[in-house]
């Protein structure tokens, strides 16, 4: 034992050799806050130790990364590589305890350090480099990935502000920046050493070489440099870990030594900070592309860094290039890099001079594409000038794409001239526009939506002309979502309620949740199950009290609406329907007996007049209702701010009833919907996405569904939906809309949400929220029926859990790999 300090004060300075894990632990986690944190060991305070632990972690994540490395690469493994302009992991620190079976040994050094380890997680501050659903799922199947020793990797990028946090104030939305990496970043390795250039702007210029072939090269060009960040992703106790790769953007090198030349020192250095704002903030839209420069630059500056990290690898086999596909599959997570198909084609035939045959059979043979939403506005598009001035030789290549298949399509259809129109990769009208998603459905051998239902969409509607002419690229993968940390991570009683029942391969092996079925009869499991839900509700509730200030009843229906904000998620729809409770306590006392809680959360698009509208609607409720002494403990309303993963994981395991109720045939498939079935909630819900699909599992009669299927909402609309009958037939809706239109809920307002009710009256309602209300509302009495009698609801509760196994992402990753990737695990 060594001890640097004198006298007989117990020395806190690492000792060596440690035997027990948790001592260990101890000894790096003190370690750490000396050498690598640089403060006194006698007094570190609790986001000192947080950071060392996870320093601590990070050692142990490297040495399995690098051995999984190795095991990749002797194998000569196929390997996927996930490209996503998003990913959002959540934080990672009880994810490395619980992958790394350290979760005790965690708890017993930082005790005797006289820490918690709750109180320690709580330090940490997770990234947001995603905006929804699309970026937590890939962070979901990143965690699969690893689970099933897959020989992958996640490529995104490193924004140093992720989505903004947001504030309410006065009931309104403020966005602040999140300045995530404020802290520093103890989970990551930065390899400043090691940059990939990508190349911007310029001219095409086309010459012929000695061989007589046409060339072409980009001259003029602007070039940044992508610093890769790599993090790691564990798998579950399998000594297996993936690595995410983020790109920052740094300033060229031959630029930062350019000023000496010109002594322009300012304007190199204004220069350096142009360049670096590529990987400075991510987009805020959700399911809105906003068509800027900056972000089509974000685009390609993924791309490029990424494809010259996955021809590096293959160069290193020296095998020749027809094999790329055989040895490497590139996923598209929507069309956000799928420039990535241009940027391959240039490479293969502009600098490894493959012929354009040659080239584009390797492309469509290495690109698979999944699909994430059908709403016209969210398909993107860029400008095509916007392209040329950008990526000046990628538009030659899009246009030469489009040539040829155009060229076939005029084969395949002689018949059907207004196809090519459709089809082709540049809308071309008054202003002419490259079509994302026809590019990647062309470049892709595999093109997938996520949920049954929505897969269906896309083939019989919105890309019905593509599934006529590539039909075996279409395919489903229904999402899934983790069950390490959608259920033993966030709501550790009930998973170890479950364990001590069904043992822990549930973990692993999601559909082994169907033993729990037997236990449903038996009265012990029901109570005990009811008393982990009921205090998982008392916890939430104390976080209502801190935050909000608002007492809620932990007994009372806790009915919540988390999700991004967005007209077509219906979050109106859902405060109409409170208002009409409302309007019963008040005009009839005795006709509402369960007494409820509304939770919303959710940010909404910083430019999105209407769903930020809807955020102050819902405060403004909130309000009046929590402040109406004859209302009580009858209903109460609440709005968390800032609506993460970190939240996400209080929320979900108190909830008993959890709002999917998006117009049918519009939200692609939801996995917020899977988080809370899985934790035990009822669904009342859309036939939508998902939703289907947790019926067919969990059984209608243990969810409630409502409202217009997908096709009758498209009859309804092409038979001419008017919105005014239901208000004018509807004496209980039409005090609803009267009540907001007419200033009750912002008295010193009036006029406040006078747009709110003009689009459902005047604007032609276009998500269907009228057709939809009546069945909704008597859905929702259903559901506080069914809740008054809780031996019924427990089984409905536990019922819901024991049928979710099919919605965990080990099995959407495991068909990914089969039917897709082709790769099975190391
Ligand atoms: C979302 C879908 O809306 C949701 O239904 C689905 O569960 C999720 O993707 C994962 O598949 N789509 C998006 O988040 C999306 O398209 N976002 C892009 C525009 C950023």
């Amino acid at each position: 034992m060594t001890s640097q300090n004198s006298g007989n004060r117990k020395s806190r300075l690492p000792e060596a050799p440690a035997t027990r894990p948790a001592e260990s632990l101890k000894q790096d986690i003190l370690r750490h806050v000396l050498y690598s944190l640089g403060r006194d060991t006698e007094r570190p305070d609790r986001q000192t130790v947080f950071r060392a632990l996870a320093l601590s972690l990070r050692d142990r994540l490297v040495e399995k990364w690098i051995a999984s490395q190795r095991d990749i690469y002797s194998r000569s493994s196929k390997r996927v590589y996930y490209l996503s302009l998003e990913f959002l992991p959540g934080p990672f620190l009880r994810e490395n305890l619980i992958a790394l079976g350290l979760e005790n040994e965690a708890r017993e050094a930082l005790t005797d350090m006289g820490f918690g380890l709750d109180d320690v997680a709580d330090e940490e501050y997770e990234p947001g480099l995603g905006n929804g659903g699309l970026g937590r799922l890939a962070s979901c199947y990143l965690d699969s990935m690893a689970t099933l020793r897959l020989p992958a990797y996640g490529y995104g990028i490193h924004y140093a502000y992720g989505i903004f946090y947001q504030l309410i104030k006065e009931g309104r939305q403020v966005e602040r920046a999140d300045n995530w990496l404020r802290g520093g970043t103890h989970w990551e390795f930065e390899r400043s050493h090691y940059v990939h250039p990508v190349r911007f702007y310029g001219q095409v210029r086309e010459w012929v070489d000695e061989q007589g072939r046409l060339r072409h090269s980009l001259e003029n060009a602007t070039t940044v440099m992508a610093m890769a960040c790599d993090m790691f992703i564990p798998g579950h106790k399998n000594d297996y870990v993936l690595n995410m790769r983020l790109w920052a953007a740094k300033t060229s090198r031959e630029f930062e030594f350019s000023f000496f030349n010109t002594g322009d020192y300012i304007g190199a250095v204004e220069e350096k900070i142009r360049d670096e704002n590529i990987s400075m903030v991510l987009y805020p839209n959700d399911e809105a592309p906003e068509g800027k420069e900056l972000r089509l630059k974000q685009q390609f500056f993924l791309v490029s860094a990424t494809i010259q990290d996955i021809v590096r690898r293959f160069r290193k086999k020296g095998i020749a290039w027809d094999q790329l596909p055989r040895k490497n599959v590139i996923h598209l997570n929507e069309t956000h890099p799928a420039v990535a198909i241009p940027e391959l084609m240039r490479i293969l035939v502009d600098e490894e001079l493959l012929t354009w045959e040659e080239a584009w059979y390797i492309c469509v043979r290495t690109f698979a594409y999944t699909n994430h939403t059908v709403l016209p506005e969210a398909l993107e598009v860029w400008p095509e000038d916007l392209f040329r001035r950008l990526l000046p030789r990628h538009l030659q290549i899009i246009h030469e794409i489009n040539r040829r298949f155009l060229h076939d399509v005029r084969r395949q259809f002689p018949n059907d001239p207004n196809i090519l129109g459709r089809v082709s990769l540049v809308h071309e009208g008054e202003s002419r526009w490259v079509r994302m998603s026809h590019l990647a459905i062309v470049g892709s051998f595999s093109v997938n939506g996520v949920s049954a239902h929505h897969s269906e969409i896309l083939k019989e509607s919105v890309f019905h002309d593509f599934y006529k002419i590539f039909p075996e690229r279409f395919n489903n993968k229904t999402n899934g979502i983790t069950p390490r940390r959608w259920l033993r991570q966030c709501n550790p009683t009930l998973a170890w309620l479950i364990t001590e029942h069904i043992g822990p391969e549930w973990l692993t092996d999601l559909a082994q949740l169907k033993k729990l079925e037997p236990y449903v009869n038996s009265e012990g499991f029901h109570r005990a199950w009811m008393e982990v839900r009921l205090r998982n509700k008392h916890k939430l509730a104390e976080y209502i009290r801190d935050k909000n200030g608002i007492t809620v009843m932990p007994e009372s229906l806790f009915d919540v609406h988390v999700k991004r904000f967005h007209e077509y998620k219906r979050q109106l729809l859902n405060v109409l329907h409170v208002i009409a409770l409302y309007n019963r306590i008040r005009s009839s006392p005795g006709s509402v007996t369960v007494p409820r809680t509304y939770i919303f959360g959710g940010k909404a698009a910083p430019g999105y007049y209407m769903a930020k509208h809807i955020i102050r609607l819902i405060n403004s409720v909130a309000y009046t209702i929590n402040t109406d002494p004859r209302v009580g403990d009858l209903l109460k309303v609440v709005f968390l701010q800032n609506y993460c993963v970190t939240l996400a994981e209080r929320i979900i395991p108190a909830t008993d009833l959890s709002e999917q109720i998006s117009t049918a045939g519009m939200e692609a498939s939801g996995t917020g919907n899977m988080k809370f079935a899985l934790n035990g909630a009822i669904t009342i819900g859309t036939h939508d996405g998902a939703n289907i699909e947790i019926m067919e599992h969990v059984g209608n009669e243990n969810l409630f569904l409502f409202g217009l299927l997908s096709h009758e909402v498209n009859e309804m609309r092409s038979q001419g939906y008017n919105p005014r009958l239901f208000y004018e037939r509807d004496s209980e809706l039409r005090e609803v809309l009267d009540m907001i239109a007419g200033g009750f809920f912002s008295p010193s307002e009036p006029h406040l949400f006078r747009d709110v009710v003009e689009s459902l009256l005047n604007h032609g309602d276009r998500y269907m929220v009228l057709a939809d209300f009546r069945s909704y509302v008597y859905r929702q009495q259903d559901a506080a029926n069914a809740f008054m009698d809780q031996a019924a609801w427990a089984r409905m509760s536990m019922l819901n859990t024991s049928r979710m196994g099919f919605f965990s992402s080990d099995r959407a990753v495991d068909e990914y790999a089969k039917d897709i990737w082709g790769v099975s695990g190391v």
